[in-house]
């Protein structure tokens, strides 16, 4: 009876480990899409990167969207952000897809799927954008001073 006691014991703190672990890697991911740097972003964290659970300086990053190419649509078709945001898009899609501004301001190229897209959007305004593969996906965003 003390044996399977202990048994069960061990079997709880792996699983708490497991737990911890996951959130090392949540973390990691935040922190990788919160430094604004590459326009392209993997978000799968490196096999070899070692999870640490120093803060990322979060507060001093660009404010960041994310928006989702789903279903054959920009999800959400409209989006309203403050001047200085960069918006990542990110196809969600079997099938590739553009994120190409009307007015020529920004073009992805052709994104397959989970690849991202980022934008940094310095002037209010707004930005209708489309994909160029399926001219019937449109989309805006609306950028305030
Ligand atoms: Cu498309």
């Amino acid at each position: 009876m003390p044996l399977r006691t202990g048994t069960t014991l061990t079997r709880r703190t792996s699983r708490a480990m497991r737990h911890a672990a996951l959130g090392a890697v949540a973390a990691l991911t935040l922190a990788a899409c919160a430094s604004g740097a590459p326009r392209w972003t993997f978000l799968a964290p490196s096999p070899t990167d070692h999870p640490t659970l120093t803060a990322a300086p979060v507060a001093e990053a660009t404010p960041r969207e994310h928006l989702d190419i789903k279903g054959f649509a920009f999800v959400p078709g409209t989006i309203e952000v403050a001047v200085g945001t960069t918006i990542e898009w990110i196809n969600s899609d079997l099938v590739a897809h553009t994120v190409t501004s009307d007015a020529g301001l920004f073009d992805s190229g052709v994104m397959q799927n989970q690849q991202t897209f980022a934008w940094t959007f310095d002037a209010a305004g707004t930005f209708d954008y489309h994909c160029t593969i399926h001219p019937t996906m449109v989309a805006t965003v609306v950028v305030r001073a």
